[in-house]
């Protein structure tokens, strides 16, 4: 991907800056601040998540080539190894056996050559069977053209593949005959289809209608471009980081791309494809539940699936790049993402960090097949440590119980609410369907309700200046009811400067039949990663309070409920979670 939205107001800042002072160019201060050394003693770990995966110091953005192989998980991401603003990409890689603690070994691939001296950016791994990794990115070249390039292990019996090496005969892909030199970037993980041929995506534009460009191999060096796109939709801007991946209908098993050809047994011939991408224009990530057809070489959301902003998002608050990769050590697919800051960029530079990734995510499809679900990997309950557990309590209105007894600053909480009096549910104008988050702006925690707001307060100080809250509301639709989902930093922190978003997303259960919703949150110091009805809807906050600026403050984490009708939760349980390790090894 190019470079953030945070990083353009700066520049845009700087061009500001310098009209008025009229002294340096904006270039100077540009280069200046992506590459202000950080040293580790300084860094301010406050805000610093300690589960949740990030360097040690300095920029992180996009998940690059995560995968399983020979009994490693890699994970290797864009990071700006002299900076905690963007700048200076490399890829920097990290292992592990357990996808929680990681060690990070030396970056993997930097600018060294005339095909990516100018930048090297996001890209993907294939596993090429009976040869093992290869991996496919994009290079800004000496012209300053986006290429897509390929570089191999340079020894694969390397459990941690340490070194890699770029064969001369790159770019492997270049931007002619007609594609935008500088929309066109993110190669997926490659699939071989029935005729023996790789495949592979890159994303584009042209003009304002955005795409994924198909490219053929006989041998996954020499690729040939289709004469049509895999897909494209007409007025979405450039499609970043696309990820394409097969699903089977029923269950939570995971299925690699290179196997969906020829399945294992008769359940999992009912396959469908996840078509995601990136959307450049508003920074979010969407995808919908469709086909990929193998005769057309062709993708086609099923009819319900609205494909541009309007349609299914992985996670509807701070979450981008996403990349899944298909882990046959649990056969399952996993899907990582980064979460950027939200704090200012001088607070970044002052921090000497940014950039967080979720917890990785299991995802399958739904029963329903509308959309996928989404659950943190297993692995993490492996941090879980100090437990704390509820049972049966009623939540009349207006009322606020505190978990206590768990660290509210790192925590794994997991509550359900049992909801009655659905038919005095407040009622719900379809107008709103369009716009989840503004309707969590206007009905906040704070609005009184019937059937909810009910939820989480979280990284809450005890006498409620600062706090996040993550709810549900229920409303009645004609016959039916609309759960919408709410993760809400208009009050996390003190500093109004600070972006505090309400962001929200409907969930798409049948709450009368149920009776009840869970809710999951992931606390951890800046990041609230929130997981509803089992991870139907997901939304990621990040929140600065200035609590966590006193390391002595004491944290708060309560459930509430502002609606008439009385919540009862069934059962909550709340971990304390010990630190992950995130070591270098370089
Ligand atoms: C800023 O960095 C770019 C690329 O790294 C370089 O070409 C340019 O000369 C630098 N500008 C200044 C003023 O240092
Ligand atoms: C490749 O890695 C293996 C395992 O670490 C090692 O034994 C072998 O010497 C390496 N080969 C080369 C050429 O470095
Ligand atoms: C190519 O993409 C760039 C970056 O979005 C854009 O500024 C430019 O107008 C595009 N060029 C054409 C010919 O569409
Ligand atoms: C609220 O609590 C915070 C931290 O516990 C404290 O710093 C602040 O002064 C309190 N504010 C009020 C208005 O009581
Ligand atoms: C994350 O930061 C916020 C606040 O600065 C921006 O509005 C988002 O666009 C940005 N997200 C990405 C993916 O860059």
């Amino acid at each position: 991907m190019e470079f953030p939205t945070q990083f353009r107001t700066l520049l845009l800042f700087f061009f500001f800056f310098d009209m008025r002072q009229g002294v340096r160019g904006s270039h100077e201060l540009f280069n200046e601040s992506r590459s202000v050394a950080v040293e580790l003693s300084k860094v301010d770990n406050r805000y610093k998540p300690v589960y949740h995966f990030r360097p040690p110091k300095n920029w992180m953005n996009d998940p690059n080539a995560p995968m399983y192989f020979n009994g490693i998980y890699h994970f290797l991401y864009q990071y700006n190894p002299r900076g905690a603003v963007w700048g200076n990409i490399v890829w920097a890689h990290a292992v592990s056996v357990d996808l929680v603690n990681w060690k990070i070994v030396e970056p993997a691939i930097y600018p060294t050559k005339s095909f990516d001296i100018n930048g090297c950016w996001s890209g993907s791994a294939t596993i090429l069977p009976g040869k093992g990794p290869a991996v496919l990115y994009t290079g800004v070249d000496s012209r300053n053209r986006q290429v897509q390039n390929i570089v191999f292990p340079m020894n694969v019996s390397d459990p941690y593949l340490r070194r890699w090496y770029k064969p001369d005969y790159n770019p492997v892909m270049r931007p002619v005959d007609g594609i935008n030199a500088t929309s066109f970037r993110d190669p997926t993980t490659g699939w071989k289809a029935s005729d023996g041929k790789w495949r592979t995506i890159v994303g584009s534009k042209v003009d304002r209608m955005g795409t994924v460009i198909l490219y053929r191999s006989d041998d996954f060096i020499h690729w040939k471009k289709a004469s049509r796109p895999l897909h494209s939709v007409m007025n979405t801007g450039m499609w970043e980081c696309p990820d394409l991946f097969p699903v089977l209908c029923r269950g939570k098993r995971g299925v690699d791309h290179n196997r969906h050809t020829t399945p294992v047994n008769h359940i999992d011939r009912c396959v469908k494809h996840v078509l995601k991408v990136s959307l450049d224009d508003t920074r979010y990530d969407y995808y919908t539940v469709g086909k990929y057809h193998e005769d057309s070489d062709e993708y086609v959301p099923n009819l319900n699936s609205i494909d541009n902003a309007n349609g299914l998002r992985y996670d509807y608050g701070s979450f981008y790049a996403s990349k899944s990769f298909y882990d046959d050590k649990k056969q399952r697919r996993i899907l990582w993402s980064w979460v950027n800051e939200t704090d200012l960029i001088s607070d970044d530079i002052a921090k000497g960090w940014a950039g967080v990734q979720t917890i990785p995510r299991s995802v399958w499809l739904a029963k329903n097949g509308r959309q996928v679900v989404q659950w943190p990997v297993e692995e993490i309950e492996s941090l879980r440590g100090k437990k704390t557990e509820m049972k049966g309590l009623k939540l009349k209105q207006g009322s606020r119980l505190e978990v206590k007894g768990v660290k509210a600053t790192q925590t794994d909480v997991e509550v359900v609410f049992k909801v009655s009096g659905l038919e005095r549910a407040e009622p719900f104008d379809p107008s709103w369907f369009s716009d989840p988050e503004k309707l969590c702006a206007h009905k906040g925690a704070e609005v009184p309700g019937k059937v909810g707001p009910f939820g989480l307060l979280v990284l809450a100080s005890g006498n409620l200046t600062e706090y996040t809250a993550v709810f549900f509301r229920v409303f009645k639709y004609r016959s039916k009811y609309v759960t919408l989902m709410c993760s809400d930093a208009t009050r996390s922190s003190l500093r109004s400067e600070l972006y505090k978003r309400s962001f929200g997303g409907f969930v798409d259960i049948d709450i009368k039949k149920r009776q009840q919703i869970s809710l999951r949150s992931l606390i951890d110091r800046s990041i609230v990663e929130s997981f509803g009805a089992k991870g139907r809807t997901c939304i990621t906050s990040r929140v600065y309070p200035t609590l966590l600026s006193d390391e002595k403050a004491k944290v708060h984490l309560f459930a509430f409920n502002h609606g008439s009708e009385t919540v009862k939760i069934s059962n909550l349980k709340a971990w304390e979670m010990r630190k992950a390790t995130i070591v270098e090894d370089v």
